[in-house]
């Protein structure tokens, strides 16, 4: 057996043991207390899921097995000479907690190179689209034509032992995250460049190879990937795409299928699509405005203007987050390092001095501060990759990596079915009646 996947089923059983001694002696504790509005609410808080990988804190933000991003960035293995983590490690570290070696990661990365072909078949999906389709379509459709490669489905099929679902799930999980770079990079050659695709170079790590078949062969992009892939992977288990990879994923539909599942939640304006929402914003707004470095005051009707039209302000709210997204700030921090003087981000950075005011001034928003998405575009625009309609792709490669570690969790820890409890408004208002 492979050493990360020994790992991982030593602890994942340890665990399991470990949960089922505390739920026999606490298994009744309450853990929430559920008020209407939250019913109505989409749920907003209530604590209804295990999710190992990660957690996050609405003022300190997302935290993975404990870890900051600053902190990450300190401890992961970088590329030689290098600034930025690389995912793999954050991928070691959600699967098994801890900080892998420079050695391991160097390991994972000729893990996901040899598990890297793409079969055929997908790529004649793909071509088989209208070239205009929109890139998270074409993404999940992808995925689910490489759903014939499925271990878990084969195995279940052959009558595999319920203790065993953690295996192939692991091979899926590999395999998926191997492919989907080249995946990735196909719709984005195919969609944008008459289908003038870039081959793999196998000597990379993976993002930095995702960097090159996208046709961007610039040092500092790389490094950019490297950070984006890594910051975007997970936001615990409640966030629509991974909670829909969960839902679906406790079905026992194998991992394919609940990763495409997961990516059409990330492909709606309020969730992942908000990236591409931010930069065609920011477009719209310097087209209106008649120019490429538009004033505070400027920014600030603009907005106004937009909210007056019933429309969100995208890349800024948040569901849980309370403080700016410390997603935000890592991208905010890369720009100060490497495009001070970039225009675009300049905007980025004049909306982060306007928009939370005005949002405050609604009364009714709950986080006036930016998200993960309202910087990432800027930074894409920067080196060149600038067809918007692309960028949920990108965030979707990276969430296959927290989304597909706890999915092994789930089924090493035998998590069941999910299916929580609906009513209708008769029932409320019966309820409230014999109150
Ligand atoms: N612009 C304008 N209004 C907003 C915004 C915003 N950015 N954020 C929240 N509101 C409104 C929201 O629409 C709601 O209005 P109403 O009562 O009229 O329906 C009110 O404020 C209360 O909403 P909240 O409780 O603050 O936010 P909620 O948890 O419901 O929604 C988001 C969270 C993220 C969906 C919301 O903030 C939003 O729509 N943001 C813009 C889209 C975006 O950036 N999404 C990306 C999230 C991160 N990601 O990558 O997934
Ligand atoms: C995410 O990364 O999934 C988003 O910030 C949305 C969320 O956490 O709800």
């Amino acid at each position: 057996m492979d050493p990360l996947k020994q790992k991982f089923i030593d602890k994942a059983s340890a665990l399991k043991a470990e949960i089922k001694s505390l739920l026999r002696e606490h298994g009744s504790k309450k853990v929430d207390e559920v008020v209407l509005s939250q019913v109505f609410g989409g749920a907003r808080g209530i604590k209804m899921m295990i999710w190992e990988t990660s957690n996050l804190d609405p003022v300190k933000g997302i935290r993975f097995r404990g870890y900051s991003i600053p902190e990450l960035k300190e401890l992961l293995p970088t590329r030689p000479g290098g600034k930025e983590p690389l995912p793999e490690g954050l991928f070691w570290l959600m699967l098994v907690g801890e900080i892998p070696t420079e050695e391991e990661v160097k390991w994972l990365s000729q893990q996901w190179t040899n598990r890297s072909n793409v079969p055929e078949h997908v790529f004649r999906v793909l071509d088989s689209l209208p070239v205009e389709t929109h890139p998270m379509t074409q993404f999940v459709m992808a995925i689910s034509a490489l759903q014939t490669e499925s271990c878990f489905a084969r195995r279940y099929d052959e009558g595999i032992h319920k203790s065993e679902y953690w295996d192939p799930t692991y091979e899926d999980a590999m395999n998926l995250i191997a492919r989907l770079p080249r995946i990735a990079a196909y719709i984005y050659r195919r969609t944008y460049f008459n289908g003038d695709h870039i081959p793999p170079d196998i000597s990379q790590d993976w993002a930095g190879n995702f960097g090159h078949m996208l046709g961007i062969e610039n040092d500092e992009f790389k490094s950019l990937m490297r950070l984006y892939m890594t910051i975007h992977a997970d936001h615990e288990g409640g966030n629509a795409s991974a909670h829909t990879v969960h839902l679906v994923g406790s079905t026992l539909s194998d991992p394919y299928l609940s990763f495409a599942a997961g990516m059409g939640a990330l492909a709606g304006p309020l969730h992942g699509l908000a990236n591409q929402e931010v930069i065609k914003f920011i477009f719209r707004m310097l087209d209106a405005l008649g120019t490429e470095t538009p004033s505070k005051e400027q920014i600030a009707d603009y907005v106004q203007t937009t909210l007056s039209r019933g429309q969100v302000i995208p890349g800024y709210g948040h569901a849980v987050l309370r403080q700016p997204d410390p997603r935000f700030m890592a991208q905010k921090a890369f720009a100060e390092d490497y495009l001070q003087d970039s225009d675009i981000v300049q905007v980025v950075w004049n909306l982060f001095e306007v928009v939370p005011p005005i949002l405050q001034s609604l009364g009714k928003v709950k986080n006036p501060w930016p998200n993960v998405d309202a910087h990432s575009g800027a930074l894409l625009v920067h080196y060149g990759l600038k067809q918007y309609s692309y960028y949920t792709v990108l965030f979707g490669v990276s969430r296959a990596l927290g989304v597909m570690a706890a999915l092994c969790w789930s089924r090493a820890l035998g998590l069941p079915l999910e299916r929580p409890k609906s009513v209708t408004t008769k029932w409320v208002k019966e309820f409230i009646a014999e109150q």
